[in-house]
Parts: structure tokens; sequence; C-alpha cells
């Protein structure tokens, strides 16, 4: 296959939009380019006519949407000439970290949260490389240690407070607007740190030729003006897990809990952006308990075939309940990003199914009397 035609990641793509020159090293492993599926089945149960897609952010390279905005992170620490990065996460920043810093040739730190990072995503740090530092302490206390120890030691942050990060991330905004020829009307996110709802409400303001008071690089005077792909920008939605919605109570919340461990964040470092982007859009957010979103991730593997991580499945759990009451219309086009991967979490996914399994004899009679008896 010729050169040009592989694909190479999303910097290259949108390589006119993004800040980078034609002689930056990019640090990518092919992230982005994921599907928009139509689901197919959901939709005819809730009596409403809605086109409702899914943006499966789960493919990307480390399982998560956070591999667009670590490509570019990574890329510009190490045009900086940054030999460390660091981050605190809640798991999947830290897998993506793990694997960018592991192609860059620097060093990963990361501070988790002890006990409370997905089994797939710890996998992930430790398989990489990266210096893991669980801390006695949730999210939030990793994210401020990170800030004042990156004051103190040569280490760049590539938490989405980094501008790159959510330069990465609108590309997501990008690919939609190409693959549906516009704008969807809604598009829902789940909400943590809301990095990627503003990260998306950038990109789609970009590709309308507007300019967002959220975007650090184009408050005022945009460094990268560009044509307008679209006029229309959709209205953004976010949801956060009930035990962990700072959005909803107006405040920070200090001990945020949920089965949802990738968004279970009390103090969101784009506390300000995000409600930039609710009125700028004249959007909401909203809030689903931890068995809403468990419902939502089973209803996705066995209605549609897609499997999510238990925060992914937050969006769908919350869009569905605006369909149903209306408050999202007929008639409108909706994307959910499902932001991870379904294996990232494999003991939530297991428990979620227990006594699902029969276990049989090694023997004929025993197998066709289990098959026989599960026919639907
Ligand atoms: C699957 O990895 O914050 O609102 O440290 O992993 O942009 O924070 C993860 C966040 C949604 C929330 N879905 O996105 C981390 C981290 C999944 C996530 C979010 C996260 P933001």
């Amino acid at each position: 296959m010729p050169e040009s035609k592989r694909y190479t990641g999303l910097i290259e793509k949108y390589r006119a939009r993004m800040p980078v020159s034609a002689s930056t090293r990019l640090i990518s492993l092919g992230e982005g380019n994921t599907p928009l599926i139509r689901l197919e089945n959901i939709p005819a149960t809730l009596g409403k006519d809605v086109e409702l897609y899914i943006k499966y952010e789960g493919l990307n390279p480390t399982g998560s949407f956070k591999d667009r905005g670590m490509t570019m992170a990574v890329t510009q620490a190490v045009a900086e000439g940054s030999r460390a990065i660091i981050c605190a996460s809640t798991g999947n920043t830290s897998a993506a970290a793990a694997a960018y810093a592991a192609r860059a040739g620097i060093t990963a730190f990361v501070l988790i949260p002890e006990g409370k990072i997905a089994l797939g995503k710890l996998a992930q740090a430790m398989i990489h490389g990266a210096v893991v530092i669980q801390i006695r302490g949730n999210f939030d206390a990793g994210m401020a240690l990170v800030k004042e120890v990156a004051e103190q030691t040569p280490v760049t942050i590539v938490n989405s407070i980094n501008p790159y990060r959510l330069q990465g991330q609108k590309t997501a905004a990008f690919e939609i607007v190409d693959a549906l020829g516009r704008a969807p009307d809604f598009h829902c996110l789940p909400v943590g740190n809301a990095g990627n709802i503003t990260a998306h409400w950038i990109g789609y303001s970009e590709y309308a030729g507007q300019q967002t008071a959220a975007c650090a690089f184009c408050a005022g005077q945009c460094k990268y003006p560009h044509p307008a792909v679209t006029g229309k920008r959709p209205v953004m939605v976010g949801y956060q897990a009930a035990g962990a919605a700072p959005f909803l109570r107006g405040h920070m919340v200090d001990h945020p809990e949920t089965i949802a461990t990738a968004i279970r964040i009390g103090h969101p470092q784009s506390w300000e952006h995000a409600w930039t982007v609710q009125k700028e859009s004249a959007g909401w957010f909203d809030e689903c308990t931890d068995a809403e979103i468990l419902a939502a991730q089973k209803l996705l593997t066995e209605k549609e075939g897609i499997f999510c991580e238990p925060a992914s499945a937050t969006s769908v759990a919350g869009a569905l309940r605006d369909i149903r009451s209306g408050k999202i219309p007929q008639g409108s086009s909706v994307v959910c990003t499902l932001t991870g991967h379904g294996l990232k979490d494999p003991d939530t996914a297991i428990r979620q199914c227990q006594g699902d399994m029969l276990t049989v004899d090694a023997e004929l009679g025993a197998v066709k009397t289990a098959i026989l008896d599960n026919m639907t």
C-alpha cells in the first residue's frame, strides 16, 4: 500500500488544525478514526423517532479517548525537550500516558488512587513501564499533588489542564461532522474533569467557524482561523454519576463515590470551561445512579453488541432518559460518546453477570441439554 494511504493518527489527519509544525516529531499510535455506529435495536424500544449514534472511543490504541489528547500532549512535551511526563489518573489517562511515553522513549509518572482503578488500566500502566505511584487518597488529592510536584521537578503535566490535550481531543468532533456531513443536534458525554466535553465544543466551534471562550488557543484571537466546515454546533449534554456530580450540586464534592471509577472525580479541573460550554451550547448537566449506569452498560452489550466501561455508559443512560422524556425531542440526531472499552474493567462486567454461566460435564448429552434448554 502506498505510504500516503496508511492512516497514521489524528495529528497527521488534521495537521492544518493542530499545533504542530512541519518538522515536529509526531508521537502517535494511530489513534482516532473510531467508528460512529448507529444504534439499531435500542431506539425501537423507546417508541421515539431519533437517530442515535455511538462514537466508540474504546477502539483507540489504549482503549479510551485519552489517546487523542495524549498523542498531542506527548508530541508537544517531546518538542519542548521534556524527559518525563506526569499525571494523576482514575486509570485511563495513566494507561495512555504510559503507552505514549514508551513510544517517545521518555518516563511516565502516574499517581493513581489505591484500590480504585479498574484492573485493565492498572495492567496497562504497569506493563508499559510507567512509574506507578499509588496514593492513599482519591483522584482529586492526586491532581493537587501533581500540580505541586510539577513546580518543583522537571516533569510535564499531561492531565487535561495541559491545553494540548484538548487540542488532540477536539478531533473527535471533527470526525463526527466528517462522518455525518453535519454536526448532530445533541452530543452526550460522561463528565468527570470535563476536559472532554470542553474539547468537543472546541472542535465543533472550530468546524463551525466560531470561537469559544473555552479554547485557550482561540480566546480572542484564534491561532487557527479556518474556513467553516459547518455552520451548526450541537447542544452539549454532560452526565455525571450521582455520587460524583459537582455540576449538579453547583459546587465541588469532597468524597465522590461511584462504581464508574473513571469518573469518581469531585473537583473537576475544567469547571469554568464546562459551564462556558453549557451556556454557549444551551446544553445541560444531569446525573445517573450507579444502577442506571450499569443497566445502560448491559443494554448496549446485549442489544447492540457494544461493550463499554461503566463510566462510558453514563452518556447512554442519560441520553435514553432524556429521549424518553422528550427533553431530547423526536426527530433529533444524537451522538453519545462511549469513552472507554468494556475490557478495561472486567471485574465489574463479570460481577454484573453472576449466575449467568452454566457448568456441565464434558459430555455430549449435557452440552446438548444446555443448548436446547436455552434456545430463544
Ligand atoms: C472512560 O483517566 O480523568 O470529563 O484520569 O476515563 O474529560 O474527565 C478519566 C476520565 C469519561 C471523563 N469516561 O472525562 C483519568 C480520567 C472515561 C474516563 C471520563 C474519563 P473528562
